[in-house]
């Protein structure tokens, strides 16, 4: 089925998921299809968050927008969409205004019987498989498409607070109180994801990435206990699922985002490709912990984009300084360590871009 799509003209990204060290590192950053782009603010002004979700060809602009403007210095697209959709097809009311919001979160697990039984996302979720074909076209093989989820624990969070939360109070009452049904109600979460994912693959997606936004906010044990074996079932059962209908398998990443504790953990007992850091940790540090048989991906502190062009070309030295030096040399790709925010002026983030292709590339000389 990938078959007929154009061919690739620029592998950096899947041959440094795969581990390998390339001649510079590939790069793209979180939420680069987002507000702090005009082009994006022009489109968005005129159709609601969810509507260009669900509308293919409106979803495949947004996605190449970043692509067309930074031509040459991106080396892949992710997909445009919300990790929230997930909670939507199992029938849950999402709002955006302006950020996401469940008007009825799942209050106890009573809650749960409210929630579809079987989701099939072929028809809840086709939309997004239709934007990945759309887009893997409108790409014409000149970088790799990335398809995307949340994470369950991250997901359930949302599902139970109901949209952003500081203290995560209510999940975490949820977890404690009812363990149990927390568990039953992470799994049927996680074989959403699972179903999902495949789908994207067969649509067209090069690479997956997991997103576990929350990660940081469980005490690592019980990172260890709600999070850590469903992110474990998801990259297994996407493999075993695809190899059963014969569909190569896409190297997967996994952004735990704070879980810097549970580095070793896991790297060693989760099945991913590359790991994704936010920018609390050094690289150098992370590959310790991680070993050399995994990718690492990041890690930039995103609100060094704010800090001007001097800031932002002195500490992406350090950052490849970092990644690339000693036992860093292997599979790394480029990022910031959290999503780009809307005050970002585009020009600063083509710095960064630049800055990135100079200072990771093998000839450049420290
Ligand atoms: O008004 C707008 O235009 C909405 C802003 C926006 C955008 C641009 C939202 C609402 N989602 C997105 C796109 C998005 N979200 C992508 C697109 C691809 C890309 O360019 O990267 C992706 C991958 C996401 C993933 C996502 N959504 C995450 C995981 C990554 C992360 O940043 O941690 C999370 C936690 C969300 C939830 C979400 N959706 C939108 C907002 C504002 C939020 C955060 C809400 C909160 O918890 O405070």
């Amino acid at each position: 089925m990938t078959a007929d799509f154009p061919p690739l003209k620029n592998d950096l990204l899947l041959r440094a998921a795969r581990g390998e060290q390339t001649e510079r590192a590939p790069v793209w950053v979180m939420r680069q299809a987002g507000r702090y782009l005009p082009e994006f603010r022009e489109v968005r002004a005129q159709h609601e968050f969810l509507k260009i979700c669900r509308t293919p060809s409106l979803a495949t602009e947004i996605t190449m927008q970043p692509i067309r403007r930074y031509k040459g210095l991106l080396d892949a697209a992710i997909i445009f969409s919300d990790i929230l959709v997930i909670p939507e097809a199992l029938g849950m009311e999402l709002i955006m205004n302006p950020g996401p919001f469940f008007p009825a979160p799942l209050d106890t697990p009573a809650d749960i019987a409210k929630l579809r039984t079987e989701v099939d996302v072929y028809k809840e979720l086709g939309y997004v498989f239709d934007a990945i074909t759309m887009t893997r076209r409108e790409l014409d093989g000149e970088v790799p498409l990335i398809g995307f989820c949340g994470a369950p624990w991250t997901l359930f969070s949302y599902m139970i607070e109901g949209g952003g939360s500081k203290t995560y109070q209510k999940t975490k009452s949820w977890l404690f109180k009812w363990p149990e049904e927390s568990k039953t109600l992470l799994k049927r979460i996680a074989d959403i994801c699972v179903d999902f994912l495949v789908g994207q693959v067969k649509a067209g997606a090069q690479l997956l990435q997991v997103f576990d936004s929350w990660a940081g906010e469980l005490a690592p044990h019980h990172f260890r206990e709600f999070s850590l074996p469903l992110l474990k079932y998801i990259s297994t059962t996407v493999r075993s699922k695809l190899a059963a209908e014969g569909i190569p398998t896409v190297p997967m990443t996994l952004f735990p985002k704070g879980a810097n504790a549970d580095l070793a953990a896991i790297a060693e007992g989760t099945g991913y490709d590359t790991i994704s850091l936010d920018w609390c940790i050094e690289p150098s540090e992370a590959r310790r912990l991680v070993g050399d048989n995994i990718a690492l991906q990041g890690n930039l502190d995103p609100n060094l984009l704010y800090g001007g062009r001097d800031a932002i070309e002195r500490e992406v030295k350090r950052m490849c300084a970092s990644f690339r030096g000693g036992k860093a040399s292997k599979g790394w790709i480029a990022n910031l360590g959290h999503g780009i925010t809307p005050g970002v002026d585009p020009e600063d983030l083509r710095w960064f871009f630049e800055c990135v292709h100079k200072y990771s590339s093998v000839s450049y000389q420290v």
